[in-house]
């Protein structure tokens, strides 16, 4: 098989990277471990930055969303007893959108532009250092195939192999006491827009997908076992987190159709680029959901590297390639502070002065303009490619 760009992994950055490419006339490959099935229906990220949305909107994945997303002014920031919102609309001149990660996949899956060969086992990259590399893995009937392509992107996230292959590297990692026990439930939400609470039991955060469809999610320790929360225990904690029956406010409870841990950690590995070998969203980089960057991260990669790789292998002009890695971890290491920044402020470690700081910081991001907005900026995010 040949093709200009062998795509590995076929999540958020690696169809959109896909199509990307083809709207400028490169031809590229996408080859992915899972099932569509398997890949449309992991639950992950909720929230598109407006960039995002923007982005989307100018490649002709924005109709679905602006017809079923709902745009969020900002945020509520809530301690025991007061809860504040945070407007980013006129704090920072940008809103942020709420459109589930799944909803994101289907609309790439729809768009028909990417070749895609799922359940593909075996890959390894070869020769990444050579103006030849290639690909080789054992497609869905088991037959050994190889890939040769002129450029290959690792869009295969956390434990993909393009990582490893992009060696040497210099590589950077902060793992956190405490996980996300992560819901989601048929009941409407509710609150009008999301609720990050502080709470001396820990973190809590009421999101939503939709109008019938609420995401919630509970600091809890490393290693937490789902079976050790029954529904009604969560429900229980998550209304004395986010402060049920203050100012009248309730909680509603309803049926939990998923329920999952997800383990905190900060990864940046630099440069981004080895050779021929180009990494993109999570093969790149990991940040704690906190902050909301995950899935926007990896649409603001393939947006760099989508114009890198079509300027040079278009018109032979490598300075966007050359510069991609660059590029990127400006936007990369000021999201992954500020993820960082969400996570310490909002989760608790047990140590009383922490508390304090935590309490101080939110008193300050509630009560000034100048630190609401610079959460507000950060969280509503920079324009791509700033
Ligand atoms: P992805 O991991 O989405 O996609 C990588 C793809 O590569 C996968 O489909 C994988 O099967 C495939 N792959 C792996 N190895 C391969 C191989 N050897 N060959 C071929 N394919 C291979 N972000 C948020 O902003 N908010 C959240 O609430 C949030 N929740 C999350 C929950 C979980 C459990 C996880 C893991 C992540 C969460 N994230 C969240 C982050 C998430 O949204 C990522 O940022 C986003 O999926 C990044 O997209 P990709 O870079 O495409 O990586
Ligand atoms: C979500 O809706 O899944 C979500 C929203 C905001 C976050 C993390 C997750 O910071």
């Amino acid at each position: 098989m040949r093709t200009q760009v062998a795509i590995i992994g076929a999540g958020p950055a690696g169809l959109l990277l896909a199509h990307l490419l083809h709207r400028g006339g490169v031809d590229a490959v996408v080859i992915e471990t899972r099932s569509q099935d398997y890949v449309a229906a992991r639950i992950r990220a909720g929230i598109l930055e407006s960039s995002s949305v923007e982005l989307l909107e100018s490649v002709g994945l924005g109709e679905r969303l602006r017809a079923e997303g709902h745009e969020h002014r900002g945020i509520y920031l809530q301690m025991p007893g007061e809860r504040h919102h945070l407007d980013f609309v006129d704090l920072a001149g940008r809103s942020v959108w709420v459109y589930g990660q799944t909803e994101v996949q289907k609309d790439l899956v729809g768009a028909g532009t990417a070749e895609v060969h799922y359940e593909v086992t075996d890959v390894a990259l070869h020769d990444v250092d050579s103006a030849r590399p290639y690909v080789t893995f054992a497609d869905s009937s088991g037959a050994a195939r190889r890939l040769e392509a002129e450029v290959i992107a690792g869009c295969d996230g956390s434990f993909g192999p393009s990582r490893a292959a992009a060696a040497p590297a210099d590589f950077f990692e902060r793992v956190y006491p405490y996980s996300w026990l992560g819901i989601l439930a048929d009941v409407a939400p509710s609150t009008d827009e999301l609720i990050y609470a502080w709470h001396p039991n820990g973190f809590a955060l009421h999101s939503m997908r939709s109008e019938t469809v609420s995401r919630l999610y509970l600091q809890v320790p490393n290693g937490t076992d789902p079976a050790d929360w029954p529904d009604d225990r969560i429900w229980g904690e998550l209304a004395t987190r986010l402060g049920d029956g203050e100012d009248g406010w309730k909680l509603t409870p309803g049926p939990v159709t998923d329920k999952s841990v997800l383990p905190m950690r900060s990864y940046v590995q630099t440069p981004m680029r080895h050779g021929r070998l180009f990494l993109a969203g999570d093969a790149a980089h990991i940040v704690p959901p906190t902050g909301a960057k995950g899935l926007n991260l990896a649409i603001a990669d393939v947006t760099l590297l989508s114009r890198a790789l079509v300027e040079w292998l278009k018109a032979g002009d490598t300075r966007l390639a050359d510069s991609y890695s660059d590029d990127a971890l400006r936007r990369v290491w000021r999201c992954t502070h500020f993820s960082w920044w969400m996570t310490t402020m909002l989760h608790t470690s047990g140590d009383p002065f922490d508390a304090q700081l935590q309490l101080a910081q939110l008193r300050w991001v509630t009560t000034s303009t100048a630190g609401a907005t610079g959460l507000a900026e950060n969280y509503a995010g920079p324009p791509i490619g700033f």
